[in-house]
């Protein structure tokens, strides 16, 4: 958020997705109240949650929109950190607008201090810019994947329009012609546009720099491109067909092209449509309709409860971000010497909000960060499997090892609150090498710290050829 208008800052401060600082202390959930789509994504079954901002395989329980405002007071009680209520599926929500915008209605008149969210693919938006203003919300993404409608082509087979099926390329072209009104309606009304894009290797991998470019140039506040999740499990048409996701290094490297053209999202967690909670965790378990029910919530307590995490988390945060300005002011006024040698250093950090404050065989996923001579920066997660779920008869741990040292390919040092001798061994032999020093320390601190010892090691010569991702 560094350099961002005070007005705007204001806005992004407490929402998880919208302000990379912000997921390490606020929360969100989302309400499943939105059954029907009006397209078809290659990459979707219905049988699933919309995988424009779901990671497909999961279902959502369906709920009236009752029972969603009743489910968001109870979950808003229960957990100070949220402070956003997204509606993102199981199908389009602009595609169900009675559901969905009675869902808001209600809850911008019971819980105004919650900030309302919408995901949607974009058919269906012009018409309703006017009823998204009108109910306050703020904040809007749209899955925008392309721009081309021969692109579009290869990964909508077809779209309902006008009590039509269109198929093929007009349907792309209809799609993109409505994606970018809408998107032109929204930041005319001063509503933040988050756009998502899938990662679809071979289809639109170099076509979305030119997405970036146009919604950017067109008002964008922010650009979220996920990777492509095709399993033949799921039954979709990308997964049947064997069509591929993209590795880590390839999301990374089209992120990083895409960044000199905007502020690119790389903390999103593909959420399902009724997850709960911190982003990467999901505590929707907690709150299903019968749990909720047996629920004896004293409300007035709840608010005070907020109010005070509220005003820490708010504190918190401006104080990270004055430290952040003090030291991009140093580093712009200091006199034009040489830049301090060493290489960027990739680093996985099993991360427990902001501190390195999980063991890693506890870990879940690790945070990313890449570590240089002026700064630290953030690039994305990688999910694991549990290495030790407690389980001593679990006979499977070698090959779990395996697959989360796959996963950190790329990486050169993992942080953890501690870890074994064992999964510390192989890690080493895979050429990432494990740190346990750092335990409950802040994470920027702690890559920052790591890096400079492995500076003042001689660690950082460059490579002959930089390290990949496998
Ligand atoms: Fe939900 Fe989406 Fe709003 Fe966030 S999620 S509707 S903007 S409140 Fe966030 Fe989840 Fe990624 Fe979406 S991490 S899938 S970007
Ligand atoms: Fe599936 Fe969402 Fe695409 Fe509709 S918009 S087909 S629900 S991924």
């Amino acid at each position: 958020m560094d350099g961002m208008p005070d007005e705007i800052r204001a806005r992004v401060q407490d929402h998880p997705c919208y302000s990379e600082d912000a997921h390490h202390y606020f929360a969100r959930m989302h309400v499943a109240v939105a059954p029907a789509c009006n397209i078809q994504c290659h990459y979707c079954n219905r049988k699933y949650d919309c995988a424009n901002e779901s990671r497909p395989g999961v279902v959502s329980e369906l709920l009236t929109p009752d029972q969603a405002v009743k489910k968001t007071l109870a979950v808003a009680a229960t957990i100070p950190q949220m402070s956003v209520l997204g509606i993102a599926g199981p199908g389009d929500p602009l595609a169900n607008p009675a559901r969905t915008f009675e869902t808001f209605r209600q809850l911008a008149l019971k819980a105004p201090d919650i900030k309302l969210c919408v995901s949607t693919n974009g058919l269906a938006l012009p018409e309703c810019v006017e009823e998204l203003a009108r109910h306050n919300i703020d904040h809007v993404t749209i899955t925008i994947n392309c721009i081309d409608p021969d692109v579009g082509a290869k990964i909508y087979p077809w779209i309902f329009w006008n009590n039509q099926r269109i198929h093929g390329r007009k349907a792309a072209a209809i799609l993109i012609a409505q994606q970018q009104k809408g998107l032109e309606m929204l930041v005319a009304k001063g509503i933040l546009v988050k756009v998502n894009s899938v990662l679809i290797p071979g289809v639109n991998d170099e076509h979305l720099k030119e997405v970036s470019k146009l919604v950017k140039a067109k008002g964008a506040f922010l650009h979220n491109v996920m990777p492509l999740i095709a399993e033949a499990e799921h039954g979709t048409f990308y997964g049947l067909m064997g069509q591929r996701s993209p590795r880590p290094d390839e999301l990374k490297a089209l992120q990083d092209a895409c960044e000199g053209d905007m502020n690119m999202m790389r903390h999103c967690r593909q959420c399902r449509a009724d997850a709960v909670g911190m982003l990467g965790e999901d505590r929707g378990d907690e709150f299903t309709l019968d749990k909720i029910e047996a629920m004896n919530i004293d409300f007035e307590a709840a608010m005070v409860a907020r109010a005070a995490f509220r005003a820490q988390a708010m504190a918190e945060l401006e104080a990270k971000r004055r430290h952040k300005e003090k030291a991009s002011q140093i580093l712009r006024f200091q006199p034009r010497v040489a830049k301090p040698a060493g290489r960027p250093v990739l680093m996985a950090v099993a991360a427990k909000g902001n501190v390195v404050g999980v063991h890693f065989g506890h870990a879940k996923e690790f945070l990313v960060y890449e570590a240089a001579a002026d700064g630290v920066r953030f690039v994305g997660h990688r999910k694991v499997e549990q290495y030790c779920a407690g389980n001593e008869t679990c006979g499977d741990a070698e090959s779990v090892l395996e697959r989360s040292i796959h996963a950190l390919a790329g990486c050169e040092v993992v942080l953890c609150s501690r870890i074994g001798i064992d999964p510390w061994r192989d890690l080493e032999a895979a050429g990432i090498q494990p740190n346990g020093e750092h335990a409950m320390e802040p994470v920027e601190d702690a890559v920052m710290a790591v890096w400079r010892e492995m500076l003042a090691a001689g660690k950082l010569e460059p490579k002959p050829s930089a390290a990949k991702c496998a």
